[in-house]
């Protein structure tokens, strides 16, 4: 990672982040009588007002079922369910609607693929690759398949500074492999993995990609076709859309040929006692009524990402990164965990004689809200041979000047507990 601090004539001049903060009502806030500095992104991003907005004028105007009724309501709520289905598709450059799914979530869409598409695709002695810095939920849905089928999880070690050991996954791929799934940017330590390479070399084997993207929706510009992924999960809520809302990116031949993982109304062509036919895609993936409002509020986050620019973002928090990388070097001690070349947004780090949750709780007093512990991914933490980390996280509101707090929070913790 670039340590150096960023000069001045390197600012990028058109972004107003105080003008976006005015955006997001909860950074006004004040905690233990400090001023709010949230630093916790990567388990939950803000909202901006227009995405609170549209999710009350929904419930306010045309709350109603969608797919089902002929009155006006609910043609007018199918209607913004089905638009916010074509925002996501923009916002993913997908080739049709018919390959959005909606979900809960990354959790969820990840689930989906392993049982569905494990289902048919894995037998007795068939391998499932995944990395050493996987989330859980792209750990345990495929242990869970591979018990039922008796299949192969096959994990790609991580080097000493967090990055993915490309020469161990092309060793790792073989005939057996049914599918790679693989985290696009680490929760923990913030490594972005070179998942155009990984694919390319996947499919040069015949082996489908799920990219886990929940990392990398709201930092990086995201377009399926060119990164030529077979799936890709992301959550709403950690793009500044609500939460219980998410999305799965499938390539539609792919889930053409995959079966349903629930079953319910909504997904279904004809049922009889005797047999069920199913309904088109995306459909035949979302049984029951779906979360509504929350598509709608999460279309509107990606309208407000549009509005700045993803690009810019990405600029943006770059800069704030590697300000945050140069300025934690004043803290004594301080030991950051992941130091991969290519990062986006996540510093981890550790001290030797203080406990996560102390630095985190300390921190909590002084207004700042960073996460602790072990991130969902234990595994990776094992690897590093410690139980947690503290973890800074930044999004495209956060300032050189939370930084500069941040910093001032570890030095007050160092005078206490050293
Ligand atoms: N994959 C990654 C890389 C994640 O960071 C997370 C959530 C998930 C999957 C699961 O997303 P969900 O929305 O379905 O729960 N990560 C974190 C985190 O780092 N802190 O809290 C949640």
């Amino acid at each position: 990672m670039n340590l150096k601090t960023v000069s001045p004539k390197n600012k990028i001049d058109t972004y107003d982040v105080e003008k976006i903060r005015r955006d997001f009502p909860v950074l006004l806030q004040k905690v233990h009588g400090q001023k709010l500095c949230y630093l916790d992104n990567a388990a939950t991003t803000q909202k901006p007002r227009s995405v609170i907005d549209a999710v009350s004028r929904y419930y306010e105007t045309i709350n109603s079922n969608v797919h089902r009724g002929v009155h006006s309501l609910s043609e007018m709520a199918t209607q913004a369910y089905e638009d916010s289905r074509t925002t996501v598709k923009n916002f993913i450059n997908a080739a049709s609607e018919k390959e959005i799914i909606f979900t809960r979530g990354t959790t969820e869409a990840i689930n989906l693929v392993a049982h569905s598409y494990g289902k048919i695709n894995l037998k007795e002695g068939d391998e499932v690759l995944i990395t050493n810095m996987e989330h859980h939920s792209n750990i345990v849905p495929w242990q869970l398949i591979c018990e039922e089928k008796n299949a192969k999880l096959k994990v790609v070690p991580v080097n000493n500074d967090g990055e993915l050991i490309f020469e161990e996954f092309e060793k790792q791929l073989n005939e057996r492999t049914k599918i790679v799934s693989v985290v696009y940017v680490s929760n923990s330590l913030g490594t972005i993995n070179p998942v155009k390479k990984i694919i390319d070399k996947a499919h040069s084997f015949g082996i489908p990609v799920l990219l886990d993207g929940a990392q990398a929706i709201q930092h990086l510009k995201i377009d399926v076709q060119e990164l030529d992924c077979d799936f890709f999960a992301f959550s709403g809520h950690k793009i500044y859309g609500p939460t219980g809302i998410g999305v799965l990116y499938g390539r539609e031949k792919l889930l053409e040929s995959m079966p349903p993982y629930m079953g319910g109304g909504d997904m279904i062509s004809k049922v009889t006692f005797e047999k069920t036919t199913y309904n088109e895609l995306p459909h035949k993936f979302e049984a029951g009524t779906p979360h509504i409002s929350g598509a709608i509020g999460l279309a509107e986050a990606l309208r407000y990402i549009n509005k700045i620019g993803i690009k810019k973002i990405s600029a943006y928090e770059k800069e704030i990164l590697n300000y945050a990388a140069s300025s934690l070097l004043q803290v004594n001690g301080l030991k950051v965990i992941g130091q991969a070349k290519e990062k986006s947004s996540v510093i981890s780090f550790v001290f030797d004689n203080i406990h996560p949750h102390d630095v985190g709780t300390f921190l909590d007093f002084e207004g700042i809200a960073v996460r602790t512990g072990h991130h969902c991914t234990q595994p990776l933490m094992d690897r590093f041979n410690i139980p947690a980390t503290t973890r800074a996280s930044f999004a495209l509101y956060n300032t050189k000047e939370e930084v500069d707090i941040l910093v001032n929070g570890l030095k007050k913790v160092l005078e206490v507990f050293n």
